[in-house]
C-alpha cells in the first residue's frame, strides 16, 4: 500500500504545497457535495414543473437513467457494490452534458429478511435496523458524488410508497383477462357481463341466483390477483412457503437450505400466465442482453402441440404432445405417479400377456404402483428429469387406445413424467424420443419407425442405438382412418394431423408454457400487508382506497412459527395472525353494507413487490393524490420511436435478476398499461448487465479464509502470520475476509480516484479483480491533470491564452471525439484510456497549457472525476457548474488523421497509390498493398518472390 508514498499522503507539501494530494481531494469532494445538495445540481425536470416555463428545456430530449436498487444490508457496502452505480452516474452526468433532461436517483428495496431475523433474534423492530441500515449506505454512497436527485429517493417500506403497492394489488386483484381483446380489465366489466347473460356463467344458472360467496368464488376463476388451495412449497424450516424460484433443484430452500415439501395451501397467486405471450413477444422490441431474453423465453417456455384423448374404460387419458405428427408412434403410454387417474385404472390382478419386466416383481398391480409412487416422491423434478439415469416405471395393468389407428397400448408410470407440466400424462414414442427409446429398450415395447431416417441407419429399429429426432425427415407408416401423414414433412403433418384430431373430437391444437402462476403470499410480517379483509363468509373484500396505506401493527414477536423441518404435515401460521386487535375489525367499506365485521388477511406480500413498479414511483415520488401523474409518466416512460412499449431508457444491475425481478416487473407494468394507468407497457427498454467486481480469497491450511490485506506475498507465494496460504479469485464479502471498503480508498486516494480506478479496470459487463495497489495509478493520472493547470508550489493557475500547436490541436480533437464515443456507448475504460494519453501528451509536450485546451480537458474528465473537474474548471475563472455544461465537440478537420501517398510497384512499375496513415508500420502497410484490389489485379496470380517497404511512402513488389 502506498501509506509511505509521499506524494500520495501529502508528505511532500513543503516542496509542493498545492499538490493534489489524498487532503486536497478530501476537502474538494467534501466542499463539492455540500454545493450540489445546496444548489440541487442533479434535480430533474417534471413536465408539470420547470419544462412547462422554459421552452428550452422542453424541447430537450429525456433519459432516465437507473440502477436495480440497493437491499440495505447492514453490513453495507464494499467496493464492488458501487461499480453499476457508479457507471451509471458517469453516463447520466456525459448525458446532461451532451443536452438532454436526465433523470437519475437511488432509493431501497427495504422490505428483506436479514432485517426481519434480526427482529426475530433480538426483538428489535425490523424498521430500526433497516432505516440505520438505509443511512449508513446512503453516507456510503454521498461519499462518492454519485449525481441523484435526491428529492426522488424512497424506500419500499416507507408508507408513503406502501400505500402504492398496496393499490396496485387492488387493481390487480380487481381486474381480469379479456382473452378476446387481450388485455386485463376491471372486474366490474366482466360482473356486468354475467349481469346482462353477454356472458354465460362457467356452469350456465344465471347471476342473479348465485349468493355472494358463490359469485365471489366464480371471479376469483378470473381476478388477476387470487386466492387458491394449490399445492405449494412448505418449508416447515422456515416456517414459510416458498416461489418456485426460492427452491433449490434439490427441493431445497434457497436459503437455509431446509427440506421443501408439496402442500396444500390457500394461498394468493397472481395470474402472470394470462400474459405469458405477451411477456414473450415484446422482449423482441426490447434492447436487452440476449442471454437474458433467452433466459426468459426458457423460463416462460412456450411450446406448440396438441392434447390428444385416449380412450381407457370408456374414460380419456389426455396427454400433452409437441409432435402430434408421431402420434402412429405411440407404443404405449405414461402417467406421471401423482397423476390422479393411476388409482382409477390400476386394477385387482395383472392382466393377461403382462411381461415380467412390466410388474417390477410385485404381486398385483396396485402393490406395484404403490411401491413406485414412494419411490418417487422421495426425488425432485430434477433429479427425476435427469437424462443420464436409468428408466424406471410400472405397468398399471391396463391399456389405453391408440385413436389414430385403434391400437391397444400399455400404460405405465414411471417419474420421468411429471405432474406439474402439460397434462402429466404423455403418449411414448420411442422412435422419435431418446427418453421414450430408452424407456421402451428397458421394457421390451415395440419402437415403430414412424419416420425415414436421415443418416442411412434405416428403418429396422433392433439396430438402432437411439431415437431419431429430426424436423427435416419423411413421415412413413402413418395411415389411418381417414388420415394419411405418409411423405410428409414434420411441419405440414402436424397441421394435417392436428386438424384430423380437431374434426374428429380426439384433440385440439394447443399452446402449453412452463411458466406458472406467481405465488404471492408470505407467511412473514416484513412485508406489505394486503389491503383485504374477509367478511363471515369467507368472500375476500378490498379495502377502499381511503384506508390505504394498511400499515404493519406493532407487534410483540416477529417470528413466524417454525416446525421441525422434516415434519411436512405441519402448517403455517403468520406473526400478524397473533394479533388479534388488528386482525379483527369492524369497518364500513364504503360499499353499501354499512359497518360490518371482518377478518383482515394475515399473510404479507413477498420482497419482489416492492420493486415491481419503483421506476413509476421516482417519476412523482410525493404524489399522495395518484401513483404517477400521467403527465410526467408519459413524459420519461412513454413509448417513442423505436420503442413501441416505452419504458426506462437504460438499467443496470446484476444478471442475476434474470427472470425474478425482471419478469414480475414486466407483468405489472403490462397490467397498470392495460388499466390505463401508464403509458408504458414495458418497465426497462434497455437493459445492461455489468460484471463483478472479484477479490482474492486467501485460505489457510484448513481451508479457512484469512484476512486479505495481512497477507504479504513473497516469490510468488502468499503467507499469513508466517503461514502459506492459498490464492484464489472469488466474490468479495466479509465472510470471506476480503471486503474492502469504498471509505478506505477514499481516505487514502478521495472518491474521484476511486470511481476512475471501477471504471479503468475493464469493459463494464466483464468481470474484474480488485487490485488495491493498482488504485495509485489512477490517482497519479489526476495528479497530473491538476498539475496541468495548477502550479504545485504556488497555487497559480498556468494556462495561458495563445493558441496550441497544431500536434496539440490533433491530440485534443481525437480524445473528445473518442471520449465522446466511448462514453456514449458505455466503454469508460478506453474513455480513460484517451483521458489519459491526452493529459500524458500535455505533459510531454511541456510549458503551460493553452486554456481552451486545459478547459476542455476538464469537461472531458468531468463525468468521471466530477469532483476534481468542478475544483479545476472554478479555478479556471468559470462561475457555474460543469454538470450542466456542453460536452466538447471534436473539430473533424483535426480528427481525420493526415494521410500520406504510398506507391505501390511492381517490378519497378506504378501500379497504385494509397493513401496510409504516416505511422502506419511496414508489416501493416504490406498487408494493405498486397490486398489492395489494383495490385491484386496487376499481379494476375503470378507468385511473389520479394517485396521490399518503405513505410510510409513505397512498396515494391518483385515477381
Ligand atoms: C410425443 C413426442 C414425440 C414428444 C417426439 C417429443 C418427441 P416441451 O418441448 O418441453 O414442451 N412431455 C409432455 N408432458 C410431459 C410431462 N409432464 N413430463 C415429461 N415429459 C412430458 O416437451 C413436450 C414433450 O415432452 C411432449 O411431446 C411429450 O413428449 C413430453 F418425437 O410427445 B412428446
Amino acid at each position: 500500500m502506498s501509506e509511505t508514498n509521499p506524494a500520495v499522503t501529502g508528505a511532500a507539501v513543503d516542496a509542493a504545497p498545492h499538490r493534489y494530494t489524498a487532503a486536497v481531494a478530501a476537502e474538494i469532494e467534501a466542499r463539492w457535495q455540500d454545493f450540489w445538495d445546496v444548489e440541487g445540481t442533479y434535480a430533474a425536470p417534471n413536465p408539470s414543473g420547470d419544462l412547462a416555463g422554459d421552452p428550452e428545456l422542453a424541447a430537450r430530449p429525456k433519459k432516465f437513467i437507473m440502477d436495480m436498487f440497493p437491499y440495505p444490508s447492514g453490513a453495507g457496502l464494499h467496493v464492488g457494490h458501487p461499480l453499476g452505480y457508479i457507471a451509471t452516474d458517469v453516463f447520466a452526468r456525459f448525458q446532461r452534458m451532451t443536452g438532454h433532461n436526465v433523470l437519475h436517483t437511488l432509493g431501497f428495496d427495504a422490505f428483506g429478511l436479514p432485517a426481519e431475523q434480526h427482529a426475530v433474534a433480538t426483538g428489535e423492530h425490523p424498521r430500526i435496523t433497516t432505516e440505520a441500515a438505509i443511512n449508513n449506505m446512503k453516507s456510503q454512497l454521498r461519499r462518492l458524488g454519485l449525481g441523484h436527485d435526491k428529492r426522488r429517493s424512497f424506500a419500499t417500506i416507507d408508507p408513503d410508497y406502501y400505500k402504492w403497492t398496496q393499490w396496485i394489488f387492488l387493481q390487480i386483484f380487481n381486474s381480469w383477462y379479456d382473452d378476446e381483446a387481450n388485455r386485463a380489465r376491471p372486474i366490474a366489466e366482466l360482473v356486468a357481463q354475467f349481469e346482462s347473460g353477454e356472458r354465460a356463467l362457467p356452469d350456465g344458472g344465471s347471476w342473479s341466483a348465485l349468493s355472494a360467496a358463490e359469485r365471489a368464488e366464480v371471479l376469483g376463476e378470473y381476478r388477476l390477483a387470487y386466492a387458491s388451495d394449490a399445492p405449494v412449497n412448505w418449508c416447515p424450516g422456515l416456517g414459510t412457503v416458498l416461489a418456485n424460484e426460492e427452491v433449490t433443484a434439490d427441493g431445497r430452500s434457497e436459503r437455509g437450505n431446509f427440506p421443501v415439501f408439496k402442500a396444500k395451501l390457500r394461498q394468493w397467486n397472481m395470474r402472470i400466465t394470462a400474459y405469458a405471450d405477451r411477456l414473450l413477444d415484446d422482449l423482441n422490441e426490447l434492447d436487452w442482453p440476449e442471454a437474458i431474453k433467452l433466459q426468459q423465453r426458457n423460463w416462460i417456455g412456450r411450446s406448440e402441440g396438441a392434447r390428444v384423448d385416449f380412450p381407457i374404460d370408456g374414460e380419456n387419458i389426455t396427454v400433452f404432445t409437441t409432435r402430434p405428427d408421431t402420434l402412429f408412434g405411440a407404443s404405449y403410454m405414461v402417467l406421471a405417479p401423482e397423476h390422479p387417474l393411476v388409482e382409477k385404472f390400476t386394477p385387482q390382478e395383472w392382466p393377461e400377456g403382462t411381461r415380467d419386466v412390466w410388474t417390477g416383481g410385485h404381486a398385483t398391480p396396485a402393490e406395484a404402483v404403490a411401491a413406485y409412487r414412494a419411490q418417487a416422491a422421495s426425488k425432485s423434478d430434477v433429479e427425476r428429469q435427469a437424462e443420464a439415469k436409468d428408466k424406471t416405471g410400472v405397468f398399471i395393468g391396463s391399456y389405453a387406445t391408440n385413436p389414430v389407428n385403434g391400437d391397444r397400448i400399455p400404460v405405465f408410470v414411471a417419474d420421468y413424467v411429471l405432474m406439474g407440466y402439460g397434462t402429466g400424462a404423455i403418449m411414448a414414442v420411442p422412435c422419435g424420443d431418446q427418453r421414450d427409446f430408452e424407456f421402451a429398450r428397458a421394457f421390451e415395447l415395440p419402437i415403430r419407425a414412424i419416420v425415414e431416417p436421415t443418416d442411412g441407419r434405416g428403418t429396422d429399429t433392433s439396430t438402432w442405438e437411439g431415437a431419431f429426432g429430426s424436423y427435416d425427415a419423411k413421415i412413413i407408416n402413418s395411415s389411418g382412418d381417414g388420415v394419411s401423414l405418409d411423405g410428409l414433412g414434420v411441419v405440414e403433418a402436424k397441421a394435417r394431423i392436428t386438424e384430423w384430431l380437431e374434426r374428429s373430437g380426439v384433440g385440439r391444437g394447443t399452446v402449453n408454457f412452463r411458466l406458472r402462476d406467481w405465488l404471492f403470499s408470505r407467511q412473514r410480517y416484513w412485508g406489505e400487508p394486503f389491503p383485504i379483509v374477509y367478511d363471515e363468509d369467507g368472500v375476500a373484500h378490498s379495502l377502499p382506497e381511503s384506508m390505504l396505506p394498511l400499515e404493519l401493527p406493532e407487534v410483540e414477536d416477529y417470528s413466524p412459527r417454525t416446525f421441525d423441518p422434516d415434519d411436512a404435515d405441519t402448517r403455517p401460521e403468520t406473526p400478524l395472525s397473533r394479533n388479534e386487535d388488528w386482525v379483527n375489525v369492524t369497518l364500513d367499506l364504503g360499499d353499501g353494507r354499512g359497518p360490518r365485521a371482518y377478518r383482515r388477511e394475515t399473510n404479507t406480500m413477498p420482497n419482489w413487490a416492492g420493486s415491481c413498479w419503483y421506476e413509476l414511483r421516482y417519476l412523482d415520488p410525493h404524489n399522495s393524490e395518484k401513483l404517477v401523474d400521467p403527465e410526467i409518466e408519459r413524459y420519461w416512460m412513454g413509448p417513442s420511436e423505436g420503442r413501441p412499449h416505452g419504458g426506462v431508457d437504460l438499467y443496470v444491475g446484476g444478471a442475476e435478476h434474470a427472470v425474478l425481478h425482471l419478469l414480475y416487473a414486466r407483468f405489472w407494468s403490462k397490467v397498470l398499461f392495460d388499466l390505463g394507468h401508464v403509458s408504458s407497457a414495458e418497465p426497462f427498454h434497455k437493459l445492461f448487465n455489468q460484471g463483478m467486481i472479484q477479490a482474492f480469497v486467501y485460505r489457510d491450511s484448513r481451508g479457512f479464509p484469512v484476512t486479505a490485506v495481512e497477507v504479504e506475498e513473497r516469490d510468488g507465494a502468499y503467507y499469513h502470520q508466517g503461514e502459506k496460504v492459498s490464492r484464489l479469485l472469488g466474490k468479495m464479502g466479509k465472510s470471506l475476509k476480503n471486503s474492502v471498503t469504498p471509505e478506505s480508498i477514499c481516505a487514502e486516494y478521495g472518491a474521484d480516484t476511486l470511481r476512475l480506478y471501477e471504471m479503468a479496470m475493464g469493459p463494464l459487463d466483464v468481470s474484474r479483480p480488485w487490485d488495491t495497489r493498482a488504485v495509485v495509478g489512477q490517482f497519479r493520472l489526476l495528479q497530473r491533470l491538476w498539475r496541468n493547470v495548477v502550479d504545485e508550489a504556488t497555487g497559480e493557475v498556468t494556462v495561458v491564452d495563445t493558441e496550441p500547436g497544431e500536434d496539440t490541436l490533433r491530440a485534443l480533437h481525437k480524445a473528445i471525439d473518442g471520449v465522446r464515443q466511448d462514453l456514449e456507448g458505455m466503454r469508460f475504460n478506453t474513455a480513460i484510456a484517451k483521458v489519459t494519453e491526452l493529459n500524458n501528451h500535455l505533459t510531454k509536450v511541456g510549458g503551460p497549457v493553452s486554456r481552451s485546451v486545459a478547459e476542455a480537458l476538464v469537461l472531458l474528465v468531468a463525468p468521471l472525476a466530477p469532483h476534481v473537474a468542478e475544483e479545476l474548471w472554478r479555478k479556471l475563472g468559470h462561475t457555474d457548474s460543469v454538470v450542466h455544461r456542453d460536452f466538447p465537440v471534436a473539430d473533424p478537420a483535426y480528427v481525420v488523421d493526415e494521410a500520406v501517398t504510398c506507391v505501390v510497384q511492381i517490378k519497378g512499375k506504378v501500379k497504385a497509390r494509397l493513401e496510409v496513415s504516416p505511422a502506419i508500420s511496414d508489416e501493416e502497410l504490406e498487408k494493405v498493398a498486397l490486398g489492395d484490389e489494383k495490385v491484386v489485379a496487376a499481379l494476375a496470380g503470378a507468385p511473389i518472390r520479394k517485396v521490399i517497404v518503405r513505410a510510409p511512402k513505397l512498396v515494391n513488389i518483385v515477381t
